[in-house]
């Protein structure tokens, strides 16, 4: 086999963010570019002889292109062998399954998870490491480091394989094996959900409604939620991948589900909504959990999961503690002191779950990024977390908004908002950051209304297992009664800069916890505003998205 090394001009912009690299696919098409990065990842990784690597995608626009490349720069790499999902596909979590099944060397998944997809749309490229979770910074940095000073990239004369045929194929000396991409993450879930109880509920006329969004998730909820789990034909609406995700925003919110979301609101006495409803995002790892006129608030879902753990057959012997990210909501460590486990405090972005989890500390993990997981992989997991809810709806035989009507009841409800202002010229989302942290030397102490601060700052994190620091991670304002306001600058996007403003509010009072999040955070809301001079600064009226 022929390996041609080719003389490349580095590129500046390759600094993964939250989640991997993710660009335009305009910007991924420049001659050299998908290239110069994936060769910096490899001379990253100096992956041994033998090394075995997984490779898919949510099978966006590019998705297989991209994956015809890389294999043949694995293969020039020396890498032994390399699994790809049939049809470039892999869910992120169905990724994070196969690379610890199959004890490989890492994966390289594809993906720009909830950004749209298509020839205008966005595409992403993420490095796992062997414990099947997302590279930690130390790697992602030297990765972006290396990017800068390539200046060639080696990759094998070889033709294009046929990504559509399973089983074994050569590739010069590597072997590419097409697998199943949905058989080893269905042989997990079955492992960890009671599916009899779970069959018996779908079987006894409780109804569901699975959105795949167009996106990865189709072709697993098929085959678990109608073919092992019995529900009938026509529960997973939306369910073939397209390349484009059907012109849509494959993220499971309140505003891009929208066709669930009336699905879910909509019916009537004679012909009411189905009892549960569900969607999943772009690559499969998130999820929105509804109920009939029912939305549950993702920070919710991670302290319901983790209060009823113990009626999923996988999580029988309970949980070792409780992970979130900063500006997830504090409703999960209410749940972990009555447990008596611990719950960590880590920064946005799964990454920063892994050592946890491979040393043992935690078992569950959320965002309130519509992100929730367990140590039964080392990514978020959108079925999965739809799973764990339809074992408990299963075990209670309570509906969805009575189990969180409960648990606030017992727990209090953390009141919890995301506003975000999407696609802001980057200056000016700098400089609503800079104002709130301008004020931070003055502000504890103050008081506006009925909210005092008791501190501000600069979240940052030392990971508790291998002591690495990590600064900048989000402008904290507390306040006195648990209150808090938190400004993010997302790491994610691809146009601009997005500015994420949380909310939180804690509500003890069961004759008050069922007021909408909005009226009951609007007093935050506008503090928010007038300690960053929001409003005035980027002259938008609203959020362009509440979650
Ligand atoms: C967002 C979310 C974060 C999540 C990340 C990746 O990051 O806020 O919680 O981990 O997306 O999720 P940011 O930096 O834009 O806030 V996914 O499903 O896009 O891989
Ligand atoms: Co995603």
């Amino acid at each position: 086999m022929n390996i041609a090394t080719v003389i490349t001009t580095p590129f500046s912009d390759q600094k993964p963010g939250t989640s991997g690299l993710r660009k335009k696919v305009t910007v991924f098409r420049t001659p050299g570019y998908l290239e110069n990065f994936v060769q910096a990842v490899f001379d990253t990784i100096d992956a041994p002889p033998g090394s075995t690597l997984v490779l898919g995608g949510d099978g966006r626009y590019h998705n297989r292109e991209a994956i015809q490349v890389i294999l043949r720069m694995a293969a020039a790499a020396g890498i032994a062998k390399v699994l790809v999902g049939r049809g470039g596909i892999l869910s992120t979590p169905a990724a994070s399954r196969v690379i610890r099944k199959y004890g490989c060397f890492g994966g390289l998944i594809l993906s720009a998870s909830h950004n749209p997809g298509g020839p205008e749309g966005d595409f992403g490229i993420k490095y796992n490491t062997g414990n099947g979770g997302p590279a930690p910074e130390k790697i992602t940095d030297a990765i972006f480091a290396r990017s800068r000073e390539l200046t060639r990239y080696r990759i094998a004369d070889a033709p294009d394989l046929d990504l559509d045929r399973p089983g074994r194929h050569g590739l010069g000396d590597m072997v590419v094996e097409i697998i199943d991409p949905v058989a080893d993450y269905a042989e997990l879930m079955e492992s960890l959900f009671d599916f009899a109880a779970i069959r018996t509920l779908i079987g006894s006329g409780f109804r569901l409604c699975f959105d795949a969004m167009h996106a990865v998730t189709g072709p697993y909820a098929r085959e678990i939620i109608e073919a092992r789990l019995g529900a009938p034909a026509g529960t997973v609406i939306n369910g073939v991948p397209l390349e484009d995700f059907g012109g849509g925003h494959p993220d499971p919110n309140l505003t891009y589900a929208d066709q669930l979301v009336a699905i879910m609101y909509g019916g009537d006495d004679a012909n009411p909504a189905p009892d549960f409803g569900a969607a999943s995002d772009g690559d499969g790892d998130r999820n929105m959990i509804l109920g009939r006129h029912f939305f549950v608030t993702p920070s919710d879902s991670l302290a319901i999961i983790a209060a009823n753990a113990a009626l999923a057959p996988g999580y029988a012997d309970g949980i070792a503690g409780i992970a979130r990210s900063m500006p997830t909501s504090a409703a999960a460590d209410r749940v972990a002191e009555k447990l008596g486990v611990p719950c960590y405090e880590t920064p946005t972005g799964w990454k920063f779950f892994g050592n946890l989890m491979d040393a043992g500390k935690v078992t569950l993990c959320g965002e309130e990024s519509f992100g929730t997981g367990s140590s039964h992989v080392r990514e978020k997991d959108g079925l999965w977390a739809v799973l764990f809810w339809l074992n408990i709806l299963a075990n209670s035989r309570l509906s969805v908004a009575e189990i969180v009507h409960r648990h606030w009841a017992g727990y209090g409800r953390n009141v919890y908002s995301r506003h975000d202002y999407e696609a802001l010229p980057s200056d000016v989302a700098a400089g609503v950051m800079a104002q709130v942290r301008g004020r931070f030397a003055d502000l504890p102490g103050q008081r506006f209304g009925d909210y005092r601060v008791k501190f501000c700052d600069d979240f940052s994190y030392t990971d508790p297992i291998d002591g690495s620091l990590s600064t900048g991670q989000g402008l904290r304002i507390g306040f006195e009664d648990g209150s808090r306001i938190v400004f993010r600058l997302s790491g994610t996007g691809t146009e601009g800069a997005t500015l994420r403003i949380y909310l939180e509010a804690f509500e003890p009072d069961p004759a008050r916890q069922r007021v909408d999040a909005q009226q009951a955070l609007a007093p935050l809301i506008a503090i928010a505003d007038q300690l960053s001079e929001l409003k005035q600064r980027t002259g938008r009226e609203r959020p362009t998205v509440i979650t």
